[in-house]
C-alpha cells in the first residue's frame, strides 16, 4: 500500500504515534509519505519513508496575511502529493487542521478531475482536537465537518470514542485503535537497577540514602497541570530523599521553574527540556507522575510502563484504559495533590510492591499495546476503507 501520513512534527503523542506508525508500515513493505511542516523528531531515516515538508510561510512578505494560512498550504501540498499518484490513502493525525486540509485537497482534485483516483481519508483523533479545539465555538463546526467527511475515524481510547459521539453526530462509529509501544520502548534486556545515583550531581554517596527519582513527561500545557506535579513532589520530598526530572517544554515551564524556587526544592528538580528519546531517563527512574486534567490515552504513561516504571496519574479520559490501578499504577482524582503525593510516597517507600508493579507494567504494555498487532489493525482499517462498499463507501 502507498500511505500518506499527515501529522504535527511534535514531541507530543500524536506526532510520536504518526511517526512510529510510518516506520512500522514501511518496515512491513508499504511506501509511506509523511507530510508535515518539518520532519517529526521521531521520524528517523528509513527505507520506504519519504518526507514532504510544507512551508506555510510563502508569500508572507507581501504583507497581506496576518498569519500564515498553514491549512491552505497543507491542502495544496497534499493535493500535489495525491496528484503525483503517490498515495492509495491518506491517514491524518489530529482533526484540525489536518483532516480539514485533507478534505480540501480531495475536493480540489475531484473538482479539477486531476486525481488519479479518489484518495480515501482516515482521520485519527488524538484528544485536544476533540475536547479543546472541537469544543471551541470558533472551530467546532469545521471539526465536525472534517470528521463527518472522513472515510473512517479512529480514536486511541474508548473514552475519546465516547467524547466524539457526544459532540458530533457521525454516521459511522469511531474505531478504537489504541496507541502502541514504540520499538525503542520495549526493553529486550532487563533494565538496570534503579536509584543507583547514576546521574552526575545526584549527590549519592555510600553514606547517603539512595535518592528516588520521579519522572514527568509532557508538553507543559495547562491541561498537564504541571503545577500539581511540582506541588505533589514538594510533599513527597518532605518525607523521602527524592528528586524530580521533568522532560519536555511548553508554556507552563517558566511558571513551574519559579514554583520550584518558591517552594525551596530547586536543588531537587531538573528540567531537561525536549528529549528525542526518553527511555534512558525512564530506565533511571523509580516512578512516573502525571497530573493531567484530561488525556485521551497517555502515551507517556504507556512508555513508562513498558520500561517497568510504575505510574501515578490522574484518573481521567483514557488513562484507566492504559494504567491498571493497583496492578501497575495508582490513579487519583484530578487536582488532588495530596492523593498524588500519598500515592507516590506509598510506592516509593515499598520497593517490593514497586517491583511487582514494574513487572506487571512491562507485561501489560507488551501484551495489550503490541506494535505488530496494532499496526495490523490500522492495515485492516486501510483495506476496508479502500474496498468498494467498505468504510469509504458513501
Ligand atoms: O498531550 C498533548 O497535549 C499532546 C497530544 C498530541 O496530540 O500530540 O497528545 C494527545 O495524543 C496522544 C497520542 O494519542 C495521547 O497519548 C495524549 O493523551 C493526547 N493528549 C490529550 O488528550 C491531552
Amino acid at each position: 500500500m502507498r500511505v500518506g501520513i499527515c501529522c504535527f512534527p511534535s514531541f507530543g503523542g500524536s506526532g510520536v504515534v504518526a511517526s512510529e506508525l510510518a516506520l512500522a508500515l514501511a518496515e512491513g513493505g508499504d511506501a509511506v509519505h509523511v507530510v508535515s511542516s518539518s520532519r517529526p523528531p521521531r521520524l528517523v531515516d528509513a527505507p520506504g519513508v519519504h518526507h514532504h515538508p510544507v512551508d506555510g510561510s510563502g508569500v508572507l512578505e507581501y504583507g497581506l496575511f496576518d498569519h500564515p494560512p498553514y491549512t491552505l498550504a497543507l491542502a495544496n501540498r497534499l493535493a500535489q502529493v495525491i496528484r503525483a499518484g503517490l498515495l492509495d490513502l491518506l491517514h491524518v493525525h489530529y482533526a484540525a487542521p489536518h483532516a480539514v486540509s485533507a478534505l480540501l485537497a480531495r475536493q480540489m482534485l475531484a473538482d479539477s478531475g486531476g486525481g488519479p483516483r479518489p484518495c480515501p481519508v482516515v482521520t485519527t483523533v488524538h484528544g485536544t482536537d476533540v475536547t479543546l479545539v472541537g469544543a471551541h465555538p470558533n472551530y467546532s463546526d469545521i471539526v465536525g465537518w472534517a470528521l463527518r467527511g472522513s472515510d473512517c475515524v479512529t480514536a486511541p481510547s474508548y473514552a475519546l470514542q465516547r467524547e466524539v459521539a457526544e459532540r458530533f453526530a457521525l454516521d459511522a462509529p469511531v474505531e478504537v485503535i489504541p496507541n502502541f509501544v514504540p520499538v525503542a520502548g520495549c526493553p529486550t534486556v532487563k533494565p538496570p537497577a534503579r536509584c543507583d545515583g547514576a546521574e552526575s550531581g545526584s549527590g549519592a554517596s555510600p553514606a547517603s540514602p539512595p535518592r528516588l527519582q520521579i519522572v514527568h513527561v509532557s508538553n507543559f500545557r495547562p491541561v498537564k497541570r504541571v503545577a500539581d506535579v511540582v506541588a505533589a513532589f514538594a510533599l513527597v520530598r518532605r518525607q523521602l530523599p527524592a528528586r524530580l526530572c521533568l522532560i519536555g517544554d511548553g508554556p507552563d515551564r517558566p511558571g513551574a521553574e519559579s514554583q520550584c524556587r518558591q517552594l525551596g526544592i530547586g536543588g531537587d528538580v531538573r528540567f531537561l527540556g525536549n528529549q528525542a528519546r526518553v527511555e534512558p531517563i525512564l530506565d533511571r527512574s523509580d516512578l512516573f507522575l502525571s497530573a493531567s486534567e484530561t488525556e485521551s490515552f497517555g502515551l507517556a504513561s504507556l512508555e513508562a510502563l513498558a520500561r517497568g516504571v510504575p505510574v501515578v496519574a490522574t484518573c481521567t479520559g483514557g488513562v484507566p484504559e492504559v494504567v491498571c490501578h493497583g496492578r501497575n499504577g495508582l490513579l487519583c482524582p484530578v487536582g488532588d495533590v495530596e492523593a498524588l503525593a500519598e500515592s507516590c510516597i506509598s510506592l516509593l517507600a515499598d520497593p517490593s510492591r514497586r517491583e511487582a508493579f514494574a513487572r506487571d507494567g512491562r507485561r501489560w504494555a507488551r501484551s495489550s499495546f503490541d506494535r505488530g498487532a496494532i499496526v495490523a489493525r490500522y492495515r485492516e482499517v486501510y483495506r476496508a476503507t479502500l474496498t468498494p462498499g467498505g468504510a469509504s463507501a458513501p
